[in-house]
């Protein structure tokens, strides 16, 4: 668990960022400077074993789930530790946060009532025990709903325009075809008895409000059902997935949306101000979005289990791989996101399998190579990806251009690094990535410690390439900059409320001679892509 710093200047303005993320519930306090003040968080597997998690869910095959009451449980036992810590929760004016993206809640009829009705005396999670027509919500590691997929594809007309419409084609993930599934099964479980359905961020901030939150703009892109162009449910696709669910899921609103005020459960338990606001939550990859201070043009490289990319873009061109939400910051705008299942094990593995046992050992092996690996590449899916589908290895030799078993391990570790960079640059272009000496990478991550990968996005990318310290909490620290963006008043920028935030700290610069080496091997990689989706 983070180390729990107490909260100072009792007197001060402060903001939280809540983030119900997959294996913890965290937040973070800032103060008016934008400084992290106090920072808590409640590990799902360790602090609650009673739900028996293993980081934080639940898996039966290709089902992945996780119980929403032990995410409840997590809240109140947060704000307990914060209380007993004498954090100044009078202090805040406002909050926001975000949840894993996609996972979804079945609130029972009449649980509105029982938001409404919360009493100081008991805990949340004793008051709402009964609430979840649903008690194992689907999370984003749910690979379950091939067939709703293809069904909701074929209803929309097809993959490009459900993309165009709701900026992805269908994924398993995607929320829609999590209620399609649990729609189709209503006969086995008590879906018939929903009065609403929530995104994990909409959840958490009904919790904070007292009464159903609405879903974000930005958060309910990431559904299949949202159109990232009118900015509302799509009727097409909403009817594919199951009856009423215009009504079930309410009335969409943009990401910096002021809900109202906290709910006087928080005020007589905690002592919150009954004037603290809640701004509306969103998704963990839009608030990072927020959290690292994107500005049109910039891109993220986060460098995790999975590796993710995602970039602020003016106008939405969604393809069939990668996905266009809407901007969480700016609602005119869009943000674009690469997911990559093949990220940090990936690395790992490639590594252990070349007999290399540290990172510096497989930076001085690649240093052995130069910049274009001598025009050798690779494909190391270890894990099936989805970007794009399929599972397994190909090596494709610099100089006949055949295939090959396998590479010498320092053709080998540059092929892994650079055919992973190659792919996100063959991607993000396709979804409105502009190369100029102007853009900016900010990488993320486990993996952006490394300095030889950071040299080599820096050259495939062209850019400088920075880093920002205390991105780990980029997700949280995202909620409560959007939670003070959101009380500035006339409109003003996202940009002028984070003016104080810390520093980038330049790390890569991109030389000249290696871009254009791998300038002429991109192609040549986008091609080998091509054939291996073509078998999968
Ligand atoms: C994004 C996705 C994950 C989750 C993780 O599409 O599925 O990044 O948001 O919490």
């Amino acid at each position: 668990m983070a180390a729990n710093k107490k909260a100072t200047g009792q007197s001060e303005q402060l903001y939280l960022g809540f983030d119900f993320s997959t294996q913890q519930l965290k937040v973070v306090c800032l103060d008016t400077s934008l400084q992290i003040t106090a920072e808590f968080s409640i590990n799902f597997d360790e602090d609650l074993p009673e739900y028996g998690t293993d980081g934080g869910v639940n898996k039966d095959g290709l089902t992945v789930t996780a119980p929403t009451l032990m995410w409840i449980k997590a809240l109140d036992l947060l704000l307990e530790r914060m209380k007993a810590e004498s954090f100044p929760f009078e202090c805040v004016v406002s909050l926001s946060g975000c949840g894993q993206q996609h996972g979804s809640v079945y609130w029972r009829r009449g649980s509105e009532g029982a938001l409404r009705g919360l009493r100081k005396e008991e805990t949340l999670c004793t008051q709402l025990q009964d609430c979840f027509s649903v008690s194992e919500s689907p999370v984003w590691m749910d690979d379950s709903t091939r067939s709703q997929c293809q069904r909701l594809e074929h209803e929309c007309g097809g993959g490009q325009i459900l993309a165009d419409k709701t900026g992805s084609r269908a994924y398993e993930r995607f929320t829609g075809n999590q209620i399609a599934k649990l729609y189709e099964n209503r006969d086995t479980n008590d879906f018939n008895s929903t009065e609403r359905i929530s995104l994990v961020s909409s959840f958490a901030a009904s919790l904070f409000r007292g009464c159903y939150a609405n879903i974000d703009f930005s958060d309910g892109s990431g559904m299949n059902l949202f159109d990232i162009n009118t900015k509302d449910w799509w009727d097409t696709a909403l009817k594919s997935c199951g009856d009423n669910l215009r009504a079930l899921l309410g009335p969409p609103v943009p990401s910096n949306t002021v809900l109202g005020n906290i709910s006087g459960y928080f005020v007589d338990k905690y002592g919150f101000s009954p004037d603290c606001k809640v701004v509306a939550f969103t998704g963990d990859n839009p608030s990072s979005l927020a959290g690292m201070r994107l500005e049109q043009g910039d891109v993220v490289v986060s460098l995790g289990t999975s590796d993710t990319l995602f970039m602020w873009i003016e106008q939405p061109r969604p393809q069939l791989m990668g996905h266009v939400f809407v901007n969480p910051v700016d609602k005119d705008a869009y943000m674009a996101m690469l997911c990559y299942k093949n990220g940090s094990r990936t690395r790992e593995k490639i590594r252990d399998d070349c007999g290399v046992t540290s990172w510096e050992e497989f930076n001085q092996m690649l240093d052995k190579t130069p910049p274009g690996n001598n025009g050798n590449i690779g494909i190391y899916f270890s894990e099936p990806e989805i970007t794009p589908y399929g599972q397994g290895t190909i090596r494709m030799s610099g100089g006949d251009g055949t295939l090959c078993t396998e590479f010498p391990p320092e053709i080998e570790v540059r092929a892994l690094v650079e055919g992973q960079f190659l792919a996100k640059l063959n991607h993000a272009t396709k979804l409105g990535y502009h190369m100029t000496r102007a853009t900016r990478v900010l990488a993320t991550g486990g993996a952006s410690a490394n300095t030889n990968i950071l040299q080599i996005i820096a050259d495939v990318f062209n850019s400088d390439v920075y880093v920002i310290g205390g991105t780990a909490n980029s997700a949280c620290v995202g909620g409560a900059y959007r939670a003070k963006h959101s009380l500035m008043s006339g409109g003003s920028a996202f940009r002028d409320a984070v003016q104080e935030s810390p520093a980038y700290e330049l790390v890569a610069k991109p030389r000249e001679e290696a871009h254009k080496v791998y300038m002429n091997l991109l192609e040549k990689y986008a091609k080998l892509e091509e054939s291996f989706s073509a078998k999968h």
